[in-house]
This record gives structure tokens, sequence and C-alpha cells, in this order.
């Protein structure tokens, strides 16, 4: 199955368009790519190409589950991979060049600096289990109400008690808050179909960063199937990812030309070891990985 992605990347590199993207950087892209994985017999597409980092892309997905928007919890976990939005923001808006390191020292050591400087605004949590709505309050006036709409939970009934819908999404994509968030959301919508007492799940990005993300979105997106399809009593069916703007960074050409040298080995397993309560009640330590024994780590800088 890493064969399709490895395939994808080479095709981006050698005849995708490039151009300057907001980050300054440069990308080769190309619009519109499509993979499929299935998710049978406990299989989990974690890359054997370079090792992934899965608990950090599960410690991101459990924080999502939360509806937290704040870095803090994050970095309290060692999680790094978000702490370079609020810091630039931070190093703009005061002039500070504060180091990386210090600056997530700062989120950890102080709560009342973390809330003023670690929020991402209304990103994927927010909309994702608090997405905001508005009561009439009389004379065309409206007021925000105080719960706004869990998705995650109402996808959960649906999936439950309605099997067969057409209508198992949920979006992080909302219009009106867009301008408040660090970044709008690059996975944006997910829908869920169920056949044959198995769920899948498909996911539409708007933008890859396919040397980066892509490794933590694609085993994310599965995790998230996983643990719905066993909070539903159902087995996990495939993963059908959706690229729009699927591009190369041009200063990953070592992790490119590096990966695209390497063959995939072995086929990585998934296991949950316990059966919560909810949705919202996963724990790290649930989570286990078997059988992954991928190559060498290869890092590479993230544009921001
Ligand atoms: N912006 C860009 N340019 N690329 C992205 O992949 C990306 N995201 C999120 C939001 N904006 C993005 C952030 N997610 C890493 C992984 C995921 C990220 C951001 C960064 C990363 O640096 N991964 C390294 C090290 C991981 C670690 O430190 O544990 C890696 O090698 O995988 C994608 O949705």
């Amino acid at each position: 199955y890493e064969q399709s992605y490895l395939d994808l990347m080479k095709e981006i590199w050698t005849n995708g368009q490039e151009r300057i993207d907001r980050t300054g950087v440069g990308t080769r892209s190309i619009f519109g790519a499509s993979l499929r994985y299935s998710l049978a017999d406990n299989a989990i597409p974690l890359l054997t190409t370079k090792r992934v980092y899965w608990k950090t892309a599960a410690r991101e997905m459990l924080w999502f589950l939360t509806g937290d928007t704040n870095i803090r919890s994050l970095v309290q976990q060692n999680v790094k991979i978000w702490t370079d939005w609020p810091l630039q923001k931070y190093r703009q808006q005061t002039g500070d060049d504060i180091s990386h390191e210090d600056f997530e020292k700062r989120i950890i050591d102080d709560e009342q600096f973390a809330q003023i400087w670690g929020d991402l605004g209304p990103v994927y949590g927010k909309q994702w289990v608090n997405w905001p709505v508005y009561e009439a309050v009389g004379d065309g006036l409206y007021k925000k109400s105080d719960k706004g709409v869990n998705q995650i939970a109402q996808l959960v009934d649906g999936i439950k008690n309605n099997p067969g819908s057409r209508r198992h999404i949920f979006e992080g994509w909302n219009v009106a808050e867009l301008d408040q968030m660090a970044l709008p959301p690059c996975h944006k919508t997910y829908q869920f179909y169920v056949a044959d007492g198995k769920l899948s799940g498909l996911l539409y990005q708007r933008s890859c960063d396919l040397g980066l993300g892509f490794a933590f979105n694609i085993f994310s997106a599965s995790l998230l199937i996983r643990m719905l399809a066993q909070q539903c009593d159902l087995e996990a069916g495939e993963l059908i990812w959706n690229g729009a703007d699927v591009h190369l960074y041009l200063n990953h050409h070592e992790l490119v030309e590096q990966q695209l040298s390497r063959k995939p080995e072995g086929a990585p397993k998934f296991h949950i070891n316990r059966k919560p309560e909810s949705i919202f009640d996963y724990h790290i330590d649930d989570f286990e990985v078997s059988d992954y024994h991928p190559q060498k780590h290869i890092s590479a800088p993230v544009a921001v």
C-alpha cells in the first residue's frame, strides 16, 4: 500500500507545478489525488520508509477530541508539532526573538502566558465538538449559545442508530470563523460509511504537505475510524484519502530523495486494548502498534 504513496511523491517531485506558496518556501504540487488503505485485520497505514512518531499523532487526535485549541496540553506531553504557529505570532507581535525551547518552557511554566499566547483560535477541536450555534432572542437578535454542536457525539449516535445514512459527516471548515484560526483546517471534512458490518471513512484534505503532514494525517484518520468502529461495534473497513492541493515543499528535497530510494517493508498492526465508555474517553495507553520496523526517521523543516 505504501508504494502508491511513493509513486505519488515521485510524480509530484518530477511533474508537479512549481509555485510560490503562502509560506514563501515554494512547492511542487498537483491538484487532486486519491489513495485507499484497508484497515482489515488490524492493518494501519504507518509508513515504513521512515519512522513515523505515531504517538505524537495519536496525542494530537485525542487533543482534538477534547475540544482544546491551546497548545499547552500538547507541549506538556512533549508534542511540539503545533508550536511554530503561536511562536511566530508571539515573535511578530512582541518583537521578542525567543527560542523555540524557551517559548515552550514558558507555555508550560506560565499558565497565564499560555492562555494569551498558546491558543490557536477556533481550530479543529472547537469545531468538532463545540461548533457555535446562535439562538434567536427576539427582535431579530441572536446570541451565541453556551453550548455548541458536538459533531462527534452526533456522528457516533448517527452511525449507531442509522448506519445506512449518507450524512455521517463532520466538518472543520466553519466559514464564519476562518479568520480567527491560526490556520484553516487542512483535513477539513470527514465522511463515514457503514456496510457489511464495516465502517469506512473518507477524508477530504484541501491541502497536503506530502513529505511531512501526510504520514500523520493518514494515521490519525485511521485511528479515528478504529475508535469509532469500536464504539459502534463495527469492524474497521477502509480509509479513502482525497487530497486537493497535494504538494512537496522545495526544501524537502533530501527527504524526498532519501525516501524514494527506500523500499517499503512489513505490515504494521494496530490494537486498542480496552473499550472505553465513549469516543471521548480514550487514552494514549489504550493504543498499541506491533510489527512496526520502520527505516530511519528523516527530519525535514515544517513550513509555517
Ligand atoms: N503545515 C505544514 N507546512 N505541514 C504540515 O504537515 C502541517 N500540518 C499541521 C498544520 N500545518 C501544517 C501540523 N502538523 C509535523 C507533523 C505534523 C504537523 C506539523 C509538523 C512534524 O514536524 N513532524 C516531524 C517530527 C514529529 C515530532 O516532532 O514528533 C516528522 O518527521 O514527522 C499537518 O496536518
